[in-house]
């Protein structure tokens, strides 16, 4: 059976990590059936998670773990859009996963009070003369990989700009539609659906939140997905 190597449950979602969980959807709209292992991240062969193992192949990061499946399964996630929608689909997918991710990881990871909700339970397991100074550290480099992307490199005014633009296009590109593209899922409807659990998520102080309340079709969409993919008996034992 095809493993994937995640970070576990946190902050109430089935995984802290929206690439994790967006690779956990991958994995659901095709129907593949699979385990998740909690793994070590430093060992992964990217450094970062998701990576599945399928068969004694190992395929790091979510858009290779979706090209695995398409390949190797057969499973076309875009069967039936038209090349307009394809292209659609991709540029939504690939505009969460810049501004939002950034802005998202940038208001858990740098903002100090969501820090001590969230991030820095990460680090409790560690001997505590330690832990200080290991957050600290882990801190530092998030904020040198905000700073090389970019959106670490704005206001927070202007990532929240950036990543309510990014969400009120995917409102725009939904509309009234069950799915992203229309009555059936596509591989862009993992990662839309990742990305706004992400960032709905309660236990931090988030103006993206905010952003993604204002669109009702987001809200029914989060919940549809979530009530059709993570039943609840599930979510609660996550
Ligand atoms: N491009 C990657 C991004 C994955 C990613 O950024 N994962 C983060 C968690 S959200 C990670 O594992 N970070 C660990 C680290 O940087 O040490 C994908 O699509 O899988």
């Amino acid at each position: 059976m095809v493993k994937l190597q995640v970070f576990g449950p946190g902050f109430g979602l089935v995984d802290p990590s929206p690439f994790v969980m967006k690779a956990h959807m991958l994995l659901r709209i095709a129907g593949i059936p699979y385990e998740p292992v909690r793994g070590d991240v430093r060992k992964a062969p990217k450094g970062k998670f998701p990576v599945i193992e399928d068969d004694g192949e190992i395929i790091a990061d979510s858009t290779f773990i979706r090209l695995h499946i398409e390949k190797k399964y057969g499973f076309d996630y875009d069967a039936g859009l038209t090349a307009e929608q394809r292209g659609s689909a991709w540029a939504v997918e690939k505009m969460l996963e810049d501004h939002v991710y950034w802005t998202v990881l940038h208001e858990r990871w740098l903002e100090p009070e969501n820090f001590a909700r969230g991030p820095a339970h990460f680090f409790d397991g560690m001997p505590a003369p330690l832990r200080p100074l290991i957050r600290h550290m882990v801190v530092k480099e998030v904020r040198k990989n905000a700073h090389g992307h970019g959106m670490g490199r704005h206001t927070k005014d202007q990532r929240t700009y950036l990543a309510s633009r990014a969400i009120t296009a995917v409102a725009q590109v939904l509309g009234d539609k069950r799915y992203l593209m229309g009555d059936k899922p596509c591989g862009a409807d993992a990662t839309v659906y990742a990305f706004l659990t992400a960032s709905l998520c309660e236990i931090f102080a988030s103006d993206i939140r905010g952003e993604v309340k204002k669109h009702a079709n987001l809200m029914a969409y989060a919940q549809r997905m979530e009530e059709q993919y993570f039943p609840k008996d599930e979510k609660r034992a996550a």
